[in-house]
């Protein structure tokens, strides 16, 4: 990590991967396959970083990595339309039918960012609501009251007081609080996370989404559903169908790249058709619509059936009674929440109990305001023994007090 830590900021490309969260150094990973990395030590971890949510599958599935390697060879990038993009929009449009035409980027954050551009330009109004805690990526007008890494930050430094000064912020889950800002003020969109997984794992309250839906619509506002994290996660159609609310625009990342960069936003074809170069909202990128990074979110969504998901919700399950038996034994205070393959043991002291874990062979997300990502590559084995590892943790975390 020196030479890491002389070149990037904090050693690190991302500042979650720091540690900073919990303290120490953290490892760096050689190479990675199914439900496990190896750092460059040689120490095999049972993984539920996940690349923060891309490897659904698990690592290096081959069907992902035989379909990068068939498209690099017929070239890396072109700048021009291709084939591997209509198939994975495709793909996408198929799975959430609220999108009636997409545009990629390549990254969540992109994506997010053109997607408030799109609605405040569909509707002519600036203010945009976002949920505290909530986290859409870095742009300037979105780092206000965001999670993730930058949790518990008002704003990052560097975001004018201009750039956010039409972000008017909520609690999430908080439906009279939005009510109440949607009536105050002119406001174009609402973004929000449908499952909250930037400060840990929090699910809509029964009727959340809803009344959002219905509240944004009363006031002629659009409602955003940035789906990153539970695009093809919580449900192959993501929150929108796990929940049945349908948003008008749908941001999205992570899985759709299958370990690649990308992002996309789409959503109701009228407001689509207001993206240049048919209409007058600009948004643009040298590498949108990448061969290879299509192939690999093409790859990995066509193995997701019906039975990956029974898999994934299995495997959700058994972790969430397992930690939740391995607190109660150790007499430790640890709340589980859970949506699908996404879940967060919330711990009374969280550092300590990532580091045992991590000693133990379990590479957790660093901090406790993220989310766990179950893959389908998780065997039976794997959760036992990430069960039994807790269960140890746990208790060790309960005489630490
Ligand atoms: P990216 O720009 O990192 O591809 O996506 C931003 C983003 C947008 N929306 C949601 C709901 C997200 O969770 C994210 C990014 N997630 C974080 C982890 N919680 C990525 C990890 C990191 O920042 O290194």
């Amino acid at each position: 990590m020196t030479r890491a830590e002389r070149l990037f900021p904090g050693g690190v490309s991302s500042p979650v991967r720091a540690f900073r969260a919990v303290g120490g150094t953290p490892r760096v990973i050689e190479r990675a396959s199914g439900a496990r990395v190896w750092d460059v030590d040689g120490n095999e971890l049972i993984d539920y970083v996940g690349s923060w949510g891309p490897m659904i599958l698990g690592h290096a599935h081959p069907a992902v990595v035989s379909a990068i390697q068939a498209a690099a060879e017929r070239g890396t990038s072109y700048g021009a339309p291709n084939a591997h993009e209509i198939e994975l929009a495709e793909l996408i449009t198929d799975a959430m039918p609220s999108i009636e035409r997409l545009r990629f980027v390549s990254s969540g954050t992109e994506a997010a960012m053109s997607a408030i551009r799109l609605a405040r330009a569909a509707t002519g109004r600036d203010a945009i609501i976002k949920m505290a805690g909530g986290y859409h990526g870095h742009a300037d007008a979105l780092l206000v009251e965001p999670g993730s890494g930058a949790s518990g930050m008002p704003a990052s430094a560097g975001v004018t007081a201009g750039a956010a000064h039409d972000t008017l912020v909520a609690p999430y889950n908080d439906l009279d609080a939005t009510e109440r800002l949607l009536a105050e003020h002119e406001v174009a969109a609402v973004i929000v996370e449908p499952v909250a997984a930037n400060m840990g794992v929090v699910p809509p309250l029964p009727g959340y989404l809803e009344g959002l839906r219905e509240a944004t619509r009363r006031h002629g506002v659009l409602l955003i559903f940035d789906e990153v994290i539970t695009g093809f996660r919580v449900a192959r159609g993501g929150a929108q169908e796990r929940y049945g609310v349908t948003p008008d625009l749908t941001v999205l990342g992570k899985i759709i790249g299958g370990g690649l960069p990308v992002g996309a936003y789409g959503g109701r074809g009228d407001l689509m058709r207001l993206v240049a170069p048919d209409g007058p909202v600009y948004q643009a990128g040298t590498l949108s619509g990448n061969p290879v990074a299509m192939a690999a979110g093409a790859a990995t969504l066509r193995e997701l059936t019906a039975a990956t998901y029974e898999r994934l919700e299995e495997a959700g399950a058994v972790l969430e009674t397992g930690l939740t038996a391995a607190a109660a034994a150790a007499a430790a205070s640890v709340q589980v929440s859970r949506v699908g393959s996404l879940l967060t043991a919330f711990v009374q002291d969280f550092p300590p109990f990532f580091h045992t874990m991590l000693a133990s062979g379990i590479m957790l997300p660093p901090s406790q305001h993220e989310a766990w990502f179950i893959s389908a590559a998780h065997g039976d084995e794997d959760l036992d023994t990430t069960i039994r590892m807790a269960r140890m943790a746990f208790g060790a975390n309960g005489e630490d007090r």
